[in-house]
């Protein structure tokens, strides 16, 4: 149990005692606002009268939101800051610079994004920037190929893989992902009329079969370092409006991080982006936004495998053929589109649910979850037929004439 918790009250004096901090900010002028976006952990701004500021991030050994009663491991707060330090070499410009972590008490300090807009929160409110879903596929790309076998060579690998071990959040997002939302479980709530379509997933053997393939993969296959948790609540854009510059998309809240498929964090954005779709379809927003949410799954992929084809010119083993290469990325689309549907039905029915669909009126809410329920059990099991992002999109375009119009 960290031996300090913070609150408004005592991030000054903490921001004080730690020298690395009290020589960014000005401890005795801060104002401290807490930030109570996710779940977990607990988030201060901290800005001094010079405008100087930085973010405090506490991992308390429990979750923020659920309370004491369910706890979690404070190693999650090594894992990030371990995921910032690994990022801050491969892509610097996508993931805000940190300052210092303290292992003491589970605090992480890093560059204040508080004028930023989380990604979740812009597509919600109907806006996006050209160039988003670009730079989460090139993010993801620099990831892979730098803390792969693709970049390492084989000693380094099996090293790097060692330091970024982080068991008891990976049995989390196991549990909430890939176990609970697909049998009767108390974490598990969603309206009556949706019952009909979550006990079609639930009941059905080629759903089950490919669930149970896909938590395999999480849990034995691990090929770079993964964020864990990389939907679009985990992104800032900075302000602004236009396509995005180098520098105005960051990754944030890799607590989840460690070695896994390659597959399981474009398919957390696969799956966020439909729900942003669902919303937008629901809500009628206007077409131009339903087309740049439509066209986010082909942006992400196709900056991912520009990037990765590029870097793989200096790969660490030339022997690695092209041809695996192709064959490579093949298993990590089928990966993704399956992690994709997994998530997707995971936020409509385990804790945890997207805002995307839960602030929607009603009936537009349940119609949008039901659309979302059905795309996601359509990509689990037709994933092997569904080659490329448009395939996706027309699986969103036919359930979109049925579950919406049964609203
Ligand atoms: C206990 S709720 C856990 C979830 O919140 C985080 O944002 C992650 O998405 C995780 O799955
Ligand atoms: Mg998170």
């Amino acid at each position: 149990m960290a031996a300090l918790t913070l609150t408004r009250d005592t991030v000054p004096a903490y921001v004080a005692s730690r020298p690395a901090l009290a020589n960014r900010v000005d401890a005795s002028t801060l104002s401290v606002r807490e930030l109570n976006s996710g779940h977990i952990n607990f988030v201060f701004s901290c800005r001094d009268a010079r405008g100087r500021s930085l973010c405090l991030k506490q991992f308390p050994p429990y979750s923020r939101a659920a309370g004491p009663s369910w706890s979690l491991p404070t190693a999650r707060a090594a894992a990030e800051a371990h995921a910032y330090s690994v990022a801050s070499q491969l892509a610097p410009e996508l993931v805000p610079e940190c300052y210092a972590f303290d292992p003491e008490h589970s605090v992480l300090a890093i560059e204040d994004l508080s004028g930023w807009s989380v990604l979740r929160s812009a597509l919600c409110r109907g806006t996006t920037r050209p160039g988003v879903g670009e730079a989460l596929g090139r993010y993801v790309a620099r990831m892979t190929f730098g803390t792969s076998a693709f970049g390492l060579r084989s000693e380094a690998v099996r090293r790097a893989a060692a330091a970024a071990i982080n068991p008891g959040m990976c049995a989390l997002s196991e549990s909430l992902m890939l176990t609970e939302p697909f049998i009767a479980h108390p974490h598990n709530s969603y309206p009556q009329s949706l019952a009909v379509d979550v006990a079609r997933i639930c009941s059905d053997s080629r759903v089950l079969d490919c669930v149970g393939e896909l938590k395999q993969r999480f849990q034995t296959v691990g090929e770079a370092l993964i964020h864990g948790d990389l939907h679009t609540g985990s992104v800032m854009l900075a302000p602004g409006s236009g396509a995005v510059g180098a520098g105005s998309v960051k990754v944030i809240d890799a607590e989840f991080s460690s070695y896994g498929p390659v597959g399981f964090d474009l398919g957390l954005l696969f799956g966020h982006y439909l729900l942003a779709d669902a919303r937008a379809r629901a809500s009628a927003a206007h077409e131009g936004f339903r087309r740049s949410v439509a066209s986010l799954t082909a942006q992400t992929w196709s900056a991912f495998v520009a990037e990765l084809r590029t870097r793989w010119q200096a790969r660490a083993d030339p022997t690695l053929s092209d041809g695996f290469l192709a064959r490579w990325l093949q298993t990590v689309w089928r990966d993704a589109v399956g992690y994709a549907g997994c998530e997707a039905i995971r936020r409509i029915v385990n804790l945890a649910k997207a805002r995307d669909i839960t602030t929607l009126d009603e009936p537009e809410s349940s119609a949008a979850a039901r659309f979302v329920l059905r795309t996601g059990r359509e990509w689990i099991v037709k994933r092997d037929a569904l080659a490329d992002p448009p395939a996706l999109l027309e699986v969103e375009e036919r359930l979109a004439e049925t579950a919406l119009a049964a609203r």
